[in-house]
């Protein structure tokens, strides 16, 4: 089991936070999607290390974007 944290800038209501969750959630192995929408933070967990590549694109395909 792998934890990631990610800071998503642009969620602004429950809805972004559904798509993000949703766009993460397709990710191979991926188990768990925590949204705070307060803070962006996005705690993601998945059975086996995801790639940032993989996260990155899928929050670009939800429509936003991971602060670095
Ligand atoms: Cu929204």
């Amino acid at each position: 089991m792998a934890t990631s944290t990610y800071t998503v800038t642009g969620m602004t209501c429950g809805h972004c936070v559904a798509s993000v969750q949703k766009e993460i959630g397709k990710i191979d192995g991926v188990t768990s999607v925590d949204v705070d929408l307060t803070s962006g933070r996005v705690q993601v967990e998945s059975a086996a290390p995801l790639t940032d590549a993989a996260v990155l694109a899928a929050v670009d395909e939800a429509g936003y974007q991971v602060a670095s």
